[in-house]
């Protein structure tokens, strides 16, 4: 290496730092450290790959939705959904990778998607369950995403979340509805909760501080690039405090005796998470990891023709131009 391109990346780093420092934001513009892109596109990708994955639990109700209100509400919250993939590829192509590079990986095992998708959706109180703590999960979350040093992923997540918002609105609203029916009704709402809860508190990701063998390992580096704002820890106790007076609000209870206020911390206690669960889930042994995938392999294969037709379409246009 020379001695000025050495100037120059020292340059380019200082860049970067101070850009980071002033609290500002990073374009694709910009010079950014590999670690940063890196992290960002596995971030990103996880995250697109959650929603397009996400798509399948409940999109297993459509056709059972109890009525054409429920139904027509669904389709949309499902197809949102299909909407914040296609941002988040978005942002991550302007990271300088390709979509399709990003869904090979997904299909080869070698990147993940939310551990929450790989939990089945026995009966239609699971729709409420899923929105109301799934999406409410996903909003504590994402809403500090929208500081993300990173512009395209900032930006990408303020409208995600404000259709977030929507969607735990409507499964609080399945879920009081059933919780005020009858008693079968409620009994369902109930188990859906009882179903959902763990997994929930487990979309936040590992322990802050864990036994050695499992911490949050990007959190350190990725909060001080101004990628994460706040621990997983801290966001899953916000998620707490947030749910315990929704759930009462319900009339239904959480299924953890040890959820107490306590009044010094200013913040709701509650149990242990058998975070081996989290572990096994990420690894591929959930109870639908298997069906999800291949489920999402066959839609991407039968796509085929339609990718195609795109591309000979344009080529097509682009030599008429030409
Ligand atoms: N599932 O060091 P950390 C939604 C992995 S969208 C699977 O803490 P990081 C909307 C992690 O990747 C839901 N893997 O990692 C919707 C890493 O593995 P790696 C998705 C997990 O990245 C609603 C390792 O563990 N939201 O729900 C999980 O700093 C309804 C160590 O973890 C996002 O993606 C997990 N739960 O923090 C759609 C939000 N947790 O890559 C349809 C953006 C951790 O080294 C219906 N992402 N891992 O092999 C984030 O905020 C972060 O990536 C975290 C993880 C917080 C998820």
């Amino acid at each position: 290496m020379t001695e000025d391109s050495t100037d120059d990346s020292t340059a380019m780093q200082a860049g970067f730092d101070a850009l980071i420092a002033g609290d500002e934001r990073v374009e694709p513009r910009d010079w950014m450290p590999e670690g940063y892109r890196k992290t960002l596109i596995r971030q990103i990708a996880q995250h697109a790959h959650s929603e397009i994955i996400g798509m399948q639990p409940e999109g297993n109700w459509i056709t059972r939705a109890p009525s054409l209100r429920r139904k027509a509400i669904l389709m949309a919250k499902v197809q949102d959904e299909a909407g914040h993939g296609l941002y988040l590829y978005s942002a991550a192509e302007t990271l300088g990778i390709d979509r399709s590079e990003l869904l090979d990986l997904l299909h080869a095992g070698r990147q993940k998607y939310s551990s929450i998708f790989n939990y089945p959706t026995l009966t239609w109180a699971d729709m409420g369950a899923i929105g109301w703590l799934v999406d409410g999960a996903a909003i504590v979350n994402q809403v500090p995403i929208c500081r993300c040093s990173y512009g395209p992923y900032a930006r990408a997540m303020v409208r995600i979340c404000k259709e977030e918002s929507f969607h735990q609105r409507q499964g609080f609203e399945i879920l009081w509805t059933l919780s005020h029916g009858s008693p079968a009704q409620r009994a369902m709402a109930q188990d859906a909760v009882n179903r959902y809860w763990w997994p929930s508190l487990m979309m936040f990701g590992p322990p802050d501080t864990g036994d050695g063998a499992s911490p949050s390992g990007h959190t350190a580096q990725s909060m001080a690039w101004g990628i994460k704002r706040f621990s997983n820890d801290e966001l899953r106790q916000r998620f707490v405090d947030m749910t315990v007076p929704q759930a009462e609000a319900l009339g239904l209870s959480l299924p953890d005796p040890e959820i107490r206020w306590n009044e010094e911390r200013g913040s709701y206690d509650f149990g242990e998470i058998d975070f081996t669960e989290l572990f096994e889930v990420v690894k591929g042994n959930g109870p639908c990891n298997a069906e999800r995938m291949a489920h999402k392999v066959k839609a991407h294969e039968d796509g085929a023709w339609v990718r195609e037709a795109a591309a000979a379409y344009a080529a097509k246009r682009e030599s008429a131009v030409a």
